[in-house]
């Protein structure tokens, strides 16, 4: 038999099921659909990492399973390319962006199929290609006509170094998240989306669906839902009311002062009363330096500046109380101002502790120590009136129906999350399809000219004044009014990278539609993605955003479905040997390729399941790869030991049973690593038991074949099986045989352990008698004495008392 030549077997797999399209899907109501998603690459320059293939081989594994129990899987595959890197590589090395996205994608897709992924290529999409975002620009119409997409004069994240206003969530400690730069505040007009207004929806469905904890716990966190109530301060010295924003009302009694935000408008507005105004210019001065991250960390020292010549009247108590202003307290949350309880909340106390305020605890607490004392579990109410004696739970309730039946304020929620910033100044993104009219303002273009192509031209470079390179472009900007018709100019901002992903999986049901995002059949079948992996990194980002969309549509009556994933997971990061992440710059950056090359894309496959627990990060280890390799080795020579017989051998019956049981199971749990680690025993025990019989064999490859395709088709064709291994179906294990079912059955005679021997579980006494009596050494013990009874329990022992 010839040696096991992966790098041949595995182009000629690859061949048979590109030219047979094995893979692909349509639409069949014969058959039970299965989407199966994985999150589509950035075409980087850098091409794949050993990261990707990750998560792609999992839900390979996955969809390879689910077609061979029968169901039609949809496993797609396509390329982000809209983007910063892309656009940055272009102009440094002078090609334009569309060439450099169109060889990497050449190079990225060579490289997936020389892994032996199952994807569909039909299906291919890619979000740079006009009729692709054409799409992207209808949906962004709609949002528009729905009042959920708006322009607002802002301060945004601007990174220096990229030249491009940042999402919130693109700041990744107060630095930009591409390039690293500190990232700095800067108003901008800006097209912004009404995330917001889905806020409760986007926490609330997540009971529909399955998602991992973890990924619901974060989005939870990230939208930040919070309910206390606003509250009205007078103040003193003029006739105006200072509105504060506060999760805990029932602490009203222990407000020793007030905080207001530095940019707070009231400061502006009675400049004339505050007689220390210059300090508080200077102080708003210092604040414009930093971003709300730093200023919102809890650990940091605290600075402000207590305002001379006017403070507040707490509306409950009557007191009066100074108002300070701190970059403590933002201006983006809330009101901009908050009563400062620091005896119940760290910020404050901290702040207390600076500035020497007086500290009047309204929980009782066993000792001072224990302040702040910030756990709403602990202590009953004191020091507060009408609120004594109750638990926090209850005083909160009490103070708001207080406040409201007083009219000093009312309940009130909050959420963390933002509006999101959807105007991106550079040219490698879609355009945004509006226009801008003196007459009539803003509106959208015609439907019927979408796609707004984005223009060929000759730089692309952002420009000095931070405007989009479009703005540059005559041709371009220059346009009519859709409601006048007179001159009009068109919005020159482009569209974030995350907006071509935030509905991908929808084109991949009917991706070459030029009527709508994709045909109601194709939705009604497909929808909605039955699992979807991804990284943790995209929790807060992608996810949020695309269910947001989602969302949207389905209001519309575009989709069928609320949610667009019915179950996400997630993979943990592969780091290098060196145990940090892969970078170019630390030279730890492994290539699939030379593994492909040099062992084979089963083997990387197989390694890359069985690296570790699946939703944690792993290490890799070139020793992994290679004991890979030899465990396919042995598989290939497995062929050797295959002998006659449609049934599964005796001797291994129970263990192949067991095995099909466990890698059903631990593949839909995505437990790969004990699954890859079941089949490898399996195939020790064949290989001591020296013979195994066809059935034995097919069994084995089926079981294997999602993890390593090639290898396992090949000996299909080799053992000289009907088909192909892909045309077959999943084996099923009996329940009854996951266990032997004969046994060692200890023989006692009056009371001594006299030997064991092999039975049959459900045996009759007569044969467990005749059976005992076959073994010499009770054989001995039992010779000429009268037996006087017998305690038989089936599958457990024989007692024999003998006088
Ligand atoms: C009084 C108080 C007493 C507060 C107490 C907390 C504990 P979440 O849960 O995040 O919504 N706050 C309100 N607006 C703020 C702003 N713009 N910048 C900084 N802090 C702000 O937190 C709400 C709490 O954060 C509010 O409740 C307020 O402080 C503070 F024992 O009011 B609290």
């Amino acid at each position: 038999m010839p040696e096991y030549n992966p790098n041949a077997i595995e182009k000629k797999w690859q061949k048979i099921w590109d030219e047979n399209k094995t893979f692909h899907s349509e639409i069949d109501h014969d058959k039970e659909k299965y989407y199966a998603l994985v999150e589509f690459p950035y075409p980087s320059g850098q091409g794949l990492h050993v990261g990707h293939p990750r998560p792609y081989t999992a839900l390979d594994v996955v969809s390879r399973k689910r077609r061979l129990e029968g169901y039609n899987v949809l496993y797609p595959m396509g390329w982000d390319a809209f983007g910063l890197p892309t656009e940055n590589y272009a102009i440094k090395n002078k090609i334009h962006p569309s060439k450099v996205t169109e060889d990497n994608i050449k190079n990225f897709k060579g490289q997936l199929k020389s892994i032996g992924f199952s994807f569909d290529w039909d299906r291919e999409i890619n979000t740079t290609n006009p009729e692709y975002y054409k799409w992207s620009q209808w949906i962004f119409i709609q949002l528009y006509k729905h009042g959920l997409a708006y322009k607002n004069e802002m301060s945004v994240n601007w990174c220096p170094s990229c030249q491009v206003g940042l999402a919130n969530e693109e700041v990744v400690d107060g630095k930009c998240e591409r390039c690293g730069t500190e990232v700095v505040h800067k108003m901008k007009n800006q097209w912004m989306l009404k995330i917001t207004e889905y806020a409760d929806r986007l926490i609330d469905d997540l009971d529909e669906v399955d998602f991992e904890d973890r990924i619901k716990a974060q989005q939870i966190n990230w939208i930040g839902r919070s309910n206390g109530a606003n509250v009205n301060f007078n103040l003193k010295e003029v006739d105006e009311k200072l509105t504060v924003y506060t999760t805990r009302p029932d602490t009203i009694f222990g407000v020793t002062y007030m905080v207001i935000s530095p940019e707070h408008p009231i400061l502006e507005d009675y400049k004339e009363k505050i007689q220390n105004y210059q300090d508080v210019l200077s102080y708003q001065e210092e604040a414009r330096k930093k971003s709300d991250f730093e200023r919102a960390e809890l650990n940091k020292d605290k600075t402000g500046v207590m305002l001379d010549g006017i403070s507040a009247i707490n509306p409950l108590s009557g007191k009066e109380i100074p108002i300070w202003v701190s970059d403590y307290v933002l201006m983006s949350y809330g009101t901009g101002a908050i009563m400062a309880v620091p005896a119940h909340d760290s910020r404050d106390y901290e702040f207390a502790k600076t500035f020497d305020m007086p500290i009047i605890p309204v929980y009782e607490t066993a000792n001072k120590e224990e302040l702040p004392l910030t756990d709403i579990n602990k202590g009953n109410s004191i020091n507060s009136e009408f609120l004594n004696g109750l638990n926090a739970t209850d005083a909160k309730k009490k103070s708001i129906e207080y406040i409201e039946e007083n009219n000093l304020g009312e309940a009130t929620t909050n959420f963390k999350l933002r509006d999101w910033v959807f105007s991106r100044q550079r040219y490698w993104g879609e355009p945004i399809p509006m226009v801008y009219c003196e007459e009539h303002g803003w509106n959208p273009v015609d439907e019927s000219e979408l796609p707004i192509m984005l223009p060929e031209v000759d730089t692309y470079e952002p420009t000095a004044t931070g405007e989009s390179p479009l703005s540059e472009i005559k041709d371009f900007v220059n346009t009519t009014c859709p409601v006048c018709g007179g001159p009009a100019k068109r919005e020159t901002d482009t569209m974030p990278q995350w907006a071509g992903s935030s509905w991908y999986y929808l084109r991949y049901m009917d991706p070459h539609n030029d009527k709508a995002i994709a045909s109601d059949q194709a939705l009604n079948y497909y929808s909605p993605v039955d699992w979807y992996n991804g990284g943790m990194e995209h929790t807060t980002l992608h996810l949020l955003y695309s269910r947001f969309w989602h969302k949207f549509l389905y209001d519309l009556g575009v989709v069928p479905t609320k949610e667009p994933y019915q179950k996400r997971t997630s993979h943990g990061m592969i780091l290098g040997e060196d145990h940090q992440k892969m970078s170019k710059s630390r030279g730890n950056v492994v290539n699939p390729d030379d593994i492909i090359r040099d062992y084979g894309a089963d083997t990387l496959r197989t390694y890359e399941m069985f690296i570790g627990d699946f939703g944690s990060t792993a290490i890799w280890s070139d020793e992994g790869v290679r004991g890979c390799r030899k465990y396919l080795e042995r598989v290939y020579n497995m062929l050797d030991l295959v002998e006659d017989g449609e049934e599964y051998s005796k001797d291994l019956e129970v263990s192949i049973h067991q095995t099909i049981k466990k890698v059903s199971e631990d593949y839909e749990n995505l437990k790969f690593n004990t699954a890859i680690a079941s089949l490898m025993s399996l195939s020790n025990e064949m290989r001591s038991i020296g013979k195994i019989t066809k059935a034995d064999f097919r069994t084995y490859l089926i079981l294997l074949n999602p993890v390593a395709p090639h290898l396992t088709e090949e000996l299909w064709e080799l053992a000289g099986f009907d088909g192909m291994l892909n045309q077959t179906t999943w084996p099923s294990y009996d329940e009854k045989k996951l266990v032997l079912d004969e046994f060692e059955m200890p023989v006692q005679i009056n009371g001594k352990m006299r030997g064991k021997v092999l039975m049959d579980m459900e045996a009759s006494e007569e044969d467990a008698i005749s059976a005992a009596k076959s073994d010499s050494n009770i054989f001995n013990h039992l010779d000429g004495k009268e037996i006087r009874k017998i305690i038989y329990v089936p599958g457990k022992i024989l007692n024999i008392v003998v006088g």
